[in-house]
């Protein structure tokens, strides 16, 4: 069915009717939702991946990733008989008029973007695209990347030409880790095309999935550029809170006492010092672009400052753990440290550059004895992630205190939060000393017995 060729009143029948084939690319976080929220209204959808275990978990009805409602989803989708899930991207691109694009975009080593799953998806499933077929980027990309290089890729494979031959549009994904069924359904999202047209018929492609409002913007480059601002905007912010927290400890104040009270100011808005910024985005989408801005001859300087202050979070944790080790006169070598928390946001089971990484590391280097502990850690995060070892990853939250020197809070799930201060000396070397990465703890409730660091906020013996 030649979907930029339908007048795009009729792309809600022909979808419901099975004429019109998705297929989304990335069986991740993102991709997975978006093929089941398709899926779940009937269209007929074919989620390709490739890597074959993912698929076959699927196929099997594990959702394998957690998020709240997907494998409820998966399972209801999975009976409707309309979800083909497959690694052969050829068959599924042959079979479908859409394509929508959710594999990873992270950043390399060097901070570079890296869009080799895009390219290997141009390479591969566009490859057949169709006259007349729509290709939808949800993958955070930056502006350009589309014409500069997914379209001379695909007029290379295919010698179709984007606008004239084929519909192409960028819809980033703006859902939030632990909550994306819900903002999917809900949130307002972003549509530019490269044509007017591709806008028009990506936008009625997403009214069918959603009844949150459609922004259509100029283009795609504005629309790549939209989600990376959204991103930056957090990023810098959070940067701003991290460094007033380091002048405030110096200070002598607290900033969370501070936070509050400017919080009263109709135009304030909080954000909230901490252990790092993990995550598969911030701290990945400011480089996009950089990278751009550097090709224009603009090198940013508060973007680029933002993620250095952001990044070197990780060190003041340790700063932190040393001065508080000090007070105590103890030493950070053969010190018994329990690590609470190492996935990089509360409640979410994901480690990507969280920056629990980092302070396990330079501690473990340090010579500490660690023990971690995170209730969401399983035992094959235990084998695959090198930072963690089956000696050191503790089954309880009082297995990992005890006897502990100094207990750093890195990740601030709900558990954490139920501590009770008092019981924890019971259980723990004296003095009791807490580096609180993520100020979960009220500072007027800190028993005076024990050296309390907060970031941003002081409390020494
Ligand atoms: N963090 C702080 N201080 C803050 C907020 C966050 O240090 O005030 C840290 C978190 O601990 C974490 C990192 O930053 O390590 C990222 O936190 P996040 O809440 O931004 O979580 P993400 O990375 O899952 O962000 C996603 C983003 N969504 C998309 O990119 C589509 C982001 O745009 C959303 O704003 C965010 O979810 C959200 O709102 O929760």
């Amino acid at each position: 069915m030649p979907i930029m060729n339908l007048p795009k009143e009729k792309i809600p029948k022909k979808l419901k009717n099975g004429e019109i084939k998705v297929a989304v690319f990335g069986l991740g976080r993102i991709g997975l939702p978006t093929a089941l929220l398709f899926a779940e209204k009937g269209v007929i959808v074919y989620g390709v991946d490739t890597q074959k275990s993912i698929v076959e978990l699927i196929k099997a009805g594990n959702a394998h990733i957690d998020e709240p409602s997907l494998a409820e989803l998966l399972k209801k989708v999975l009976e409707n008989n309309n979800f083909f899930i497959t690694s052969d991207s050829r068959d599924a691109m042959n079979k479908s008029d859409v394509a929508i694009i959710c594999v990873p975009t992270p950043v390399k080593a060097d901070k570079v973007p890296d869009y080799s799953n895009i390219i290997q998806v141009c390479n591969m499933g566009l490859r057949y695209l169709k006259r007349d077929d729509l290709i939808i980027v949800e993958s955070t990309i930056s502006p350009g990347t589309i014409e500069n290089v997914m379209i001379p890729l695909i007029e290379t494979n295919t010698g179709l030409k984007a606008g004239k031959d084929y519909g192409i549009a960028c819809c980033p994904e703006r859902a939030n880790p632990g909550q994306i069924i819900t903002n999917f359904r809900s949130t307002p999202r972003i549509i530019g095309g490269y044509t007017k047209k591709s806008t028009e018929i990506t936008t009625a492609l997403y009214q069918y999935i959603t009844d949150a409002e459609i922004i259509q913007v100029s283009n795609d480059r504005t629309a790549c550029a939209v989600k990376l601002t959204e991103n930056i905007f957090r990023d810098v912010n959070i940067a701003l809170f991290n460094e007033l927290a380091i002048l405030y400890e110096k200070l002598g104040l607290d900033i969370i006492e501070i936070i509050e009270a400017a919080s009263t100011k109709w135009n304030f808005q909080p954000h909230y010092p901490g252990a790092g910024v993990g995550g598969p985005c911030l701290p990945a989408n400011p480089y996009y672009l950089i990278q751009e801005a550097i090709k224009v001859g603009f090198v940013p300087y508060l973007i680029r400052m933002a993620r250095e202050i952001n990044d070197r979070m990780p060190q003041h944790i340790i700063e932190l753990t040393l001065e508080a080790l000090n007070q105590a006169e103890k030493s950070v070598k053969n010190a018994k440290i329990a690590i609470l928390g190492v996935t990089y946001k509360p409640n979410v089971h994901d480690f990507q550059l969280s920056p629990a990484i980092s302070i396990i590391q330079i501690l473990t280097q340090l010579k500490a004895k660690l023990s971690i502990y995170d209730p969401l850690i399983r035992q094959e995060d235990i084998s695959q992630l090198n930072f963690l070892q089956e000696s050191n990853c503790m089954q309880s939250l009082e297995m990992a205190v005890k006897d502990s020197d100094c207990i750093i809070i890195i990740t601030a799930h709900d558990e954490f939060k139920r501590i009770k201060l008092e019981n924890l000396k019971k259980m723990t070397a004296t003095p009791l000393i807490i580096v609180d990465g993520r100020n979960i703890f009220n500072l007027k409730e800190i028993p005076t017995d024990i050296i309390y660091i907060g970031v941003g906020r002081k409390k020494l013996m």
